[in-house]
């Protein structure tokens, strides 16, 4: 139950951004070497480049940044002498951004080729929605908690507006777990609803090609979120059950 009222508050907040970072274009060539993003989950300017990410089909290594956190602040603070995130590197094309509105700039110059919409700019507008969507969520995925350190990444596959996955992206913030985000952002009505209710009245098969139809090749579904841990060789579906494991694994 308490879960359950977690996931609807989480339906509230993607709401209050207007559901942005739901829909994602096909074709995209990932970069060879994933972007890095010094993010927080609870931070309104990181939740504007995190949906860009999903509408522009992008993955990316996110290093959380939590308020009190030192994992990968202290690396954010070398490199780029601040310890706030959103702070973006680009290994491809050797470029860094720092701040929303350089780093949503530099995405949609570089990977689309446009400027970038309005609804997803780092305005005053965007940002106060954005700030809401926050509180709605009582700040969750904006602090630090005790945690243990792993020692290697672990993978989510997740789009920004989810509202199941967004309770697993703040604990992992909150944990200062790095991982390896897997956006599977929706391209076809097909793909809308939740995993066991697609919006389509034939069999479920998302568009050819796309990192969707890699993943349910996998799995005979698209669900997220869905976890890969390698320190443990643990792979979950289910939203609670992933928060469940974090807490058993890496909660301090
Ligand atoms: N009971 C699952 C529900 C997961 C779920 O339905 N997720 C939605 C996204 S919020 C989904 O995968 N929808 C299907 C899709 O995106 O193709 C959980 O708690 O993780």
């Amino acid at each position: 139950m308490r879960h359950l009222l977690n996931v609807l508050n989480s339906v509230r907040a993607s709401t209050a951004r207007r559901w942005r970072g739901s829909m994602t274009r096909t074709g995209r060539v990932q970069p060879a070497e994933p972007l890095r993003l010094f993010d927080c989950e609870g931070d309104a300017a990181c939740r504007l480049v995190r949906e860009a990410l999903t509408e522009l089909d992008l993955d990316a290594i996110i290093l959380p940044c939590p308020d009190g956190g030192h994992r990968y602040a202290n690396e954010l603070e070398n490199l780029s002498g601040s310890r706030t995130p959103p702070f973006l590197i680009d290994l491809d094309t050797d470029r860094e951004a720092q701040g929303a509105e350089a780093i949503l700039t530099y995405l949609f110059e570089h990977y689309a080729d446009r400027p970038v919409p309005a609804a997803l700019t780092a305005s005053s507008a965007n940002l106060a929605q954005s700030a809401r969507a926050s509180r709605i969520r009582g700040n969750a995925g904006r602090t630090v908690r005790r945690s243990q350190p792993a020692r290697q990444l672990l993978t989510l596959y997740s789009f920004e507006s989810s509202p199941y996955s967004r309770p697993v992206r703040e604990r992992l913030c909150e944990l200062e777990l790095g991982y390896r985000l897997i956006n599977l952002g929706k391209q076809q009505l097909a793909d809308v609803g939740p995993a066991k209710l697609h919006l389509t009245l034939k069999p479920y098969r998302p568009l050819p090609g796309t990192k969707r139809a890699a993943f349910f090749a996998r799995h005979g579904n698209v669900q997220v979120p869905y976890l890969e841990d390698p320190n443990t060789d643990t792979a979950l579906f289910e939203s609670a059950d992933i928060l469940a494991y974090l807490d058993r694994a890496y909660g301090g």
